[in-house]
């Protein structure tokens, strides 16, 4: 399942574009996320407004797009890449890696939504597997 070379310049070619949205991809992604799967909710139980789009919701979605654009940028090697933000996953955060599976869809519905021409068959298994990568490398920290 790992990325070929040419997934990886589809990954990087539809980023380039995503990236310029990546604001309302996170917000709207993190929003369905809290929504549709409820039990996310625990983890976010100090903000002040958890419905979608609120304040802190826009801005943990910019956060998280700028670890998928980190990601994005240590696609070579993500596990490595990856480390620090897994073990702040893992031991500080304590987020089960149940849910970046849970993101990763979420993430996938909005691109479609958002970007109804660029997201190809082509795309989308790209993106699939790059998003399955990064939920492996972000559960490296677990084990
Ligand atoms: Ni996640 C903080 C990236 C999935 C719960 N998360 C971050 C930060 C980044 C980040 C970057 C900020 C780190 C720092 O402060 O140094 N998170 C990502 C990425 C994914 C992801 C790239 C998957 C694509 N995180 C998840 C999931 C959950 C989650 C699925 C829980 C459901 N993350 C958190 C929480 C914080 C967090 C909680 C701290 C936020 C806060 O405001 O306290």
């Amino acid at each position: 399942m790992s990325l070929t070379a040419k997934d990886k310049d589809t990954i990087k070619g539809f980023w380039a574009k995503a990236a310029t949205k990546a604001e309302e991809i996170g917000t709207d992604a993190l929003s369905r996320m809290l929504v549709v799967y409820p039990q996310t909710k625990t983890y976010f139980s100090h903000w002040k407004d958890l419905s979608p789009g609120s304040a802190p919701v826009r801005k943990h979605g910019k956060t998280v797009m700028s670890g998928v654009a980190e990601a994005v940028s240590k696609i070579d090697d993500l596990t490595n890449g990856l480390l620090t933000l897994s073990e702040l996953h893992a031991f500080q955060l304590r987020v089960d890696p149940a849910n970046f599976k849970i993101l990763s869809h979420n993430l996938l519905v909005v691109l479609a939504i958002q970007f109804p021409d660029d997201f190809t068959p082509e795309v989308h298994v790209a993106m699939d597997k790059f998003l399955s990568a990064l939920a492996l490398a972000l559960s490296e920290k677990y084990r």
